[in-house]
């Protein structure tokens, strides 16, 4: 007999049971006497930013001889927000008053200023030599007091060394004398949202920006935002899609554009636009938008000297220009260079820069043709224009030469480019990575990035290096980040999808930080210093790119996704045979993309000499960059001793079996964090554990199917544990094919085309013991089915399918996108149980099954 009932409605936003959470919100109003509590329950919105109270004594000691009173040498909005945020933390993390003063008090003081405002008050502090956005944190004794300054290069500077003096206190570190300076100055994030409230690629709710085809009148998420970005060392957001609405530069869409601007300003963040080339035609009603017409080249000065009359500290252009459908210079037989530097001319006297991105390429390629390689493209159109560009010019380029797949080389542009401006672009909204419904953590991932040395002029240049750009004599550099916060109430949906975003902006200012540092960062401030909680997250978080690659596509292949639709679940054959040069030429004999010089594509001969030649051999071809550099044999033997085929089985249900610890590892933390960040996570997790199953089996049966040799471990094709829906005893319910077939086990599965009530119904015949059940279905964006699960006749769980997927455009579709389990442990069973499952469909959601797993616990 079941042990336990289980009843859950989970919530469309947080994932998280809404019963439960309704429940607690009242036990808190009721035990604090009001429902303020509960308006200030954990919902993330804070991200990192918590200040949550010390109260270890001991802890608190080394704080007692902090300063209460704070000096602000400067009045400027960003010198305000600096000591407000001073205030603001120091008081909620240690209680009592913290004020703030213009005047040297008399008595201890923090002081806050540039240098020149700080020897304006203190004439004998010498401080150190300041980069512009650096900072410098030291004591000095004035008249038997001590001073705590806190020195600027500029004041964002200033505003960096109070987030960094917050953050040591956080932590509990000692506040010690400390300077810093960021690596580069381009440290942006992109923002991918449109006019009419929706985020291309956002997974977290509507945009804080816009909507309605108007920016949003409350702004108050766009100044927390830029609260956030400041307090990692960001300083620059595109705050519009680069697919960019053509109204972007007209004169309304400017002035409503600025208050979000102004919104920014406080926190030292730069706002800057993505721009459509075709803007003068578009806009401006010129014949022509070719970037060399006089008449072009006039329409962008006029119109960049508006902005900057709107916004004087208007960062620049972001442009996407002849890719996936964008207009762009080749319209008229210009090149990149020409279009950019016309931008980069208007902006100059602004000290604005253009970010020209260097994803440009051709999504029709004739897939027939072995040497065609979309990931050649970035080299092909920019190489030779190395050193043509403006000193204002920025190329973007992605970390990866395709598409921030789950494992890329890096790009050869990085190092093919030596005489123009370099920033990487990264995307913490994971597209690609399980779009904030699965943890990935992507440090990591930045980081191999980041450290690949590119022997570029044959010596040693790592990525990070080459963008900073200080060692090959560039005026400018750094980071992007697609970002696409949206309005749901913890910015990115996941909680743990945050440490992405603040990993990134450390990443940014200080690239040398190792994963460790940023993650043991991160869950202090997010989750408090409890030492169990704080190994528990980093573990999770450390190892989890690795096991999303492992249960999604390793050894080079890309992510495995359905590349050309929602990026999602599982898809593989959607890489081939199309002009989007995704591909993964597997056959019924091998896979993987020849790229080498000798039979390939040429695309490792982009690579300078010494990395070219270590792609180019299949003896030094790391393992998880094989099938993304070589076609091989399904029996190849890789490094590790494996073939290619039993690698891909193998990967596959270690990840997926890693993945499903995650939710009994969560588990260990009840009570030691806030049972609403605690209830929204487990959520997440459990669903990730299923998920991951769908991924595995898809993946290996595909896979079996195409090479034709089996599993050595016999696991793929053989699923004892399992009872096909189509397979169990029907009442109301019809089989259906699904499609793409390996995203169902064995390709079907059941809906209820009725409006009543549907049973699946078996007779199990398992030696008595505790099981686990698990149902696997389909969970559609339209409706909410319900299901319930009876044992005997006797009801042991019942749920509602209303998902807690990312907002698919309008996913109807029973594919590995929306296959979902909902898994009961400690059932009971007896031999001759008779299992029922009951599916109330609703709307256009059929309450679609695959299999039920019953399986020893
Ligand atoms: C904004 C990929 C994404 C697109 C994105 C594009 C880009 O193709 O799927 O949504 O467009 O990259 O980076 O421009």
């Amino acid at each position: 007999m079941a042990m336990l009932m289980i009843e859950e409605k989970r919530d469309r936003k947080t994932g998280v049971c809404g019963l439960r959470r309704f429940l607690r919100s009242i036990t808190l109003a009721v035990l604090f006497g009001s429902t303020v509590w509960a308006a200030q329950a954990e919902t993330g919105s804070a991200g990192w930013l918590r200040y949550s109270r010390i109260t270890d004594p001991s802890a608190l000691q080394q704080y007692r001889s902090l300063p209460r009173q704070i000096v602000r040498a400067d009045t400027s909005p960003v010198g305000q927000s600096a000591s407000g945020e001073l205030a603001r933390g120091l008081r909620s993390m240690l209680g009592g008053e913290f004020r703030v003063s213009s005047a040297l008090p008399d008595g201890d003081a923090f002081v806050l200023g540039t240098p020149q405002e700080l020897h304006h008050l203190l004439p004998q502090w010498r401080g150190p030599d300041l980069a512009e956005e650096g900072f410098a944190v030291s004591k000095l004794n004035e008249h038997g007091h001590r001073l705590w300054i806190v020195a600027g290069g500029s004041q964002r500077g200033e505003l960096y060394g109070v987030f960094h003096l917050l953050e040591q206190v956080a932590e509990l570190h000692e506040i010690a004398p400390d300077a810093e300076s960021p690596s580069a100055p381009i440290r942006w994030v992109n923002q991918w949202d449109n006019f009419d409230g929706s985020i291309e690629r956002g997974y977290a709710g509507r945009s804080i920006f816009f909507e309605g085809g108007h920016v949003r009148g409350d702004l108050t998420r766009v100044s927390e935002y830029g609260r956030l970005l400041a307090s990692v060392g960001l300083n620059g957001c595109t705050v519009n899609n680069v697919n960019s609405d053509l109204r972007t530069l007209q004169p309304e869409m400017l002035r409503e554009l600025a208050r979000i601007a102004d919104a920014l300003r406080p926190w030292g963040v730069r706002m800057s636009l993505s721009v459509d080339l075709s803007s003068p035609q578009a806009v401006g009603h010129l014949s022509t938008f070719d970037p060399l017409d006089p008449q072009v080249i006039a329409w962008w000065q006029q119109k960049t000297d508006e902005i900057y009359k709107l916004i004087p500290d208007f960062g620049g252009f972001v442009v996407k220009a002849d890719s996936e459908g964008r207009l762009g210079p080749s319209h008229y037989r210009r090149n990149p260079a020409q279009a950019a530097n016309v931008l980069a001319h208007a902006l100059l006297p602004h000290h604005g820069v253009v970010l020209y991105r260097g994803f440009v390429y051709n999504q029709h390629l004739d897939w027939h043709d072995l040497k065609a390689d979309r990931a050649r493209a970035g080299y092909d159109n920019f190489r030779a224009l190395d050193g043509k560009f403006e000193p204002n010019v920025v190329i973007q380029i992605k970390n990866g030469p395709i598409d921030f797949q789950v494992r890329e080389p890096v790009s050869p542009l990085f190092a093919a480019l030596q005489h123009t401006n370099q920033a990487i672009e990264l995307q913490v909204t994971q597209e690609y990575t399980g779009q904030q419904r699965h943890m990935v953590f992507l440090v990591p991932m930045w980081k191999t990035a980041l450290d690949t040395d590119m022997r570029a002029q044959n010596r040693s240049t790592p990525v990070k290096e080459i963008i900073e750009g200080k060692s090959f004599h560039r005026p400018l550099g750094g980071f992007v980040a697609v970002v696409n916060v949206g309005l749901d109430e913890n910015w990115l949906h996941h909680p743990m999808a945050m440490a992405n975003l603040y990993g990134y902006g450390k990443l940014a200012w200080d690239p040398d930080l190792t994963t460790d540092q940023i993650i043991d960062g991160w869950t202090r401030l997010t989750f408090g210093n409890n030492p169990k909680v704080v190994s528990t997250i980093d573990d999770l978080q450390r190892n989890s790119w690795h096991v999303y690659e492992e249960y999604t596509g390793p050894l080079g292949l890309g992510t495995l996704t359905d590349i050309i639709g929602i990026h999602y679940g599982p898809g593989i054959e959607s890489a081939e045979r199309n002009g989007w040069g995704q591909w993964i030429r597997a056959d019924h004999q091998g896979i993987g993309m020849d790229r080498t010089v000798a039979t390939g594509t040429g695309y490792i001969g982009q690579y300078p000499p010494e990395l070219a030649k270590i792609y180019e051999s299949l003896s030094t071809c790391p393992d998880e960059l094989l099938l993304f550099m070589h076609h091989v044999p399904y029996n190849y033997v890789l490094h590790s001793g494996k073939t290619v085929i039993q690698h891909v089985y193998d990967s596959h249900y270690d990840g997926a079996a890693a993945a499903a610890t995650y939710a009994p590892r969560w588990q260990t933390l009840h009570g030691l964090i806030d049972e609403e960040r605690y209830q929204r996570t487990l959520a997440l997790f459990e669903y990730q554990a299923g998920h991951a199953i769908v991924w595995r089996d898809a993946v290996s049966e595909w896979f079996l199917r195409m090479s034709g040799i089996a599993d050595a471990a016999g696991r793929v094709g053989h699923y004892p544990d399992r009872i096909e829906a189509e397979a169990m005893q029907s009442d109301g319910y019809t089989p259906v094919e699904v499609t793409p077939w390996e995203t169902a086990s064995g390709g079907k599965a059941v809906t209820c085309n009725r409006a009543t009530a549907c049973t699946l119904t078996a007779k199990l015949n398992k030696p008595a013991g505790i099981y686990q059940i698990a149902v696997q279905y389909f969970d559609i964006h339209p409706g909410a089915a319900q299901y319930e699960v009876l044992l005997n006749g006797k009801g042991i769980a019942h749920w509602t399918a209303d998902n807690t997927l990312p907002p698919a455009v309008a996913d109807k579709t029973l594919d590995g996108h929306t296959s979902t389990r909902f898994t009961i442990p400690g059932v009971k069973l007896e031999p001759g149980d008779t299992l029922t499952l009951r599916g109330i469909p609703n709307r256009a959601e059929p309450a679609p099954v695959d299999y039920i797993e019953i399986t020893k616990q």
